[in-house]
């Protein structure tokens, strides 16, 4: 039987409030749809199937290189980490998965089982970490990692990744993602061939120890923290990765790790049509890779990534990116962030599951360029809200996610429990 970490009459009660407001909501917003030739319930139905992965240190208090401001009952290490990620299962009904951080997440594999069983979590993607020198580690990433100048630290990179694996068959995992912060601060620090070379061959080694039925993301980044050049830096590139590596190998977005204003709906496209996108790392930015909450900058953008990502799936029904939340939360309550986050993810789906396919598909046959536009806003401007909450209502989550996490008092219950951590800064101040 399923455990809950928010007693589940908390939820029922706060739902009975909302309730029949949320079903003349739904009649009305169905009514609507129904004139637009739309089934209301389908799209119910395709919103209640769609799942987005909570990373494991996004339930933490992230911090800036400036300083770090902790939050009351932070999680103390994974297993705390998870039942947050249960919290946020639990009322958004969209997120029955999490994906480790190693070696942040390290703890017995047949444990981490048990703790994410207790809820019916899953574990989603593995991610590895060559950026950071873990406690012990012999050889420093300073200068890179899978394509560090040094064979020993190469090495190491390799078999750290080789070890994520191993963890990942234990506990279910069936993927791998690996991103790393290699690249050159200064103007002929390095060879930018040479380096890549170093950087392919390693990566093979680790695609060599692959189970079959995995698949490697690799995820790109155009700087920081190497700020000259970072050796996986565009799609192009990733791309490139993914075809040197083979069949199991795709390519991970990131929405934060472009330059601003870049295309970024046109590089899902590009990817996808050539069987190479993997998956996303969902988040929003306004200036860089600022990690803020997905959909909070510029959710039109988010809709028009999904109606990329529809429009896909209209034509390929093996089609099945692994969509992951990565975010970093400074100054909010990271499991309200997380719930609004994967919420929102939902609504830019569930929006671009309203698009009129064909009649767009006609206006760009026709070069009717603003009925084109049109049917992409006239999706876009649709309120979905009453869909969203009617899902989770059905699957036993909560219709209002602020107000009933908040009613629920989870955070101060924990605070009890869990120790404050003392405030730090980081980096330069
Ligand atoms: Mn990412």
């Amino acid at each position: 039987m399923t455990e809950h970490m928010i007693d589940p009459s908390v939820v029922e009660a706060e739902n009975a409030r909302h309730e029949a407001n949320l079903r003349t909501d739904y009649d009305s917003l169905g009514e609507r749809l129904d004139r637009r030739g739309i089934s209301i319930d389908a799209i119910k139905q395709k919103v209640a199937a769609f799942n987005i992965a909570v990373p494991s240190w996004g339930v933490g208090t992230g911090g800036t290189r400036f300083a770090r401001f902790p939050g009351p009952g932070e999680p103390r290490d994974i297993f705390d980490k998870i039942e947050d990620c249960a919290v946020i299962a639990q009322l958004t009904q969209a997120t029955n998965t999490v994906s480790l951080h190693i070696p942040w997440d390290k703890a017995d594999p047949n444990r981490l089982k048990q703790a994410a069983s207790r809820f019916n979590l899953g574990f989603d993607a593995m991610n590895s970490n060559t950026f950071a020198d873990a406690k012990g580690q012999i050889q420093s990433y300073k200068y890179g990692s899978l394509s560090a100048a040094d064979a020993a630290t190469r090495q190491q990179a390799i078999e750290h990744n080789l070890e994520c694996i191993e963890i990942g068959k234990t506990i279910g995992s069936k993927a791998l993602t690996v991103w790393i912060g290699d690249g050159s601060n200064f103007p002929g620090q390095v060879n930018f061939a040479t380096q890549f070379e170093r950087y392919l061959d390693s990566a093979k080694a680790i695609y060599a120890a692959l189970p079959d039925d995995w698949r490697i993301y690799t995820e790109h980044k155009m700087y920081e923290p190497a700020f000259y050049s970072t050796v996986v830096q565009d799609w192009g590139t990733n791309y490139i990765i993914a075809q040197e590596l083979g069949e199991k190998a795709f390519c991970l977005v990131d929405l934060g790790h472009h330059a601003p204003n870049v295309n970024i709906e046109m590089i899902v496209s590009r990817l996808a049509q050539f069987g190479k996108l993997g998956g996303f790392h969902f988040n929003d930015s306004k200036y860089g890779d600022d990690d803020l909450d997905a959909g909070s900058i510029d959710p039109y953008r988010l809709f028009l990534v999904f109606n990329e990502l529809v429009d896909i799936e209209t034509r390929d029904a093996d089609f099945h990116p692994a969509h992951m939340l990565d975010q970093s939360h400074n100054v909010t309550d990271p499991i309200e962030s997380l719930m609004l986050s994967a919420s929102d993810v939902q609504r830019a789906y569930a929006q671009a599951l309203l698009v009129d396919r064909k009649g767009l598909l006609e206006a760009q046959d026709d070069n009717s360029l603003l009925t084109a536009t049109q049917h992409l806003r006239t999706a876009f401007r649709t309120d979905v809200e009453p869909i969203l909450a009617m899902s989770r209502l059905e699957k036993g989550g909560a219709i209002d996610l602020l107000g009933t996490y908040r009613a629920s008092k989870y955070r101060q219950k924990v605070a009890e429990i869990r120790p404050a951590v003392e405030a730090g800064s980081s980096g330069i101040v």
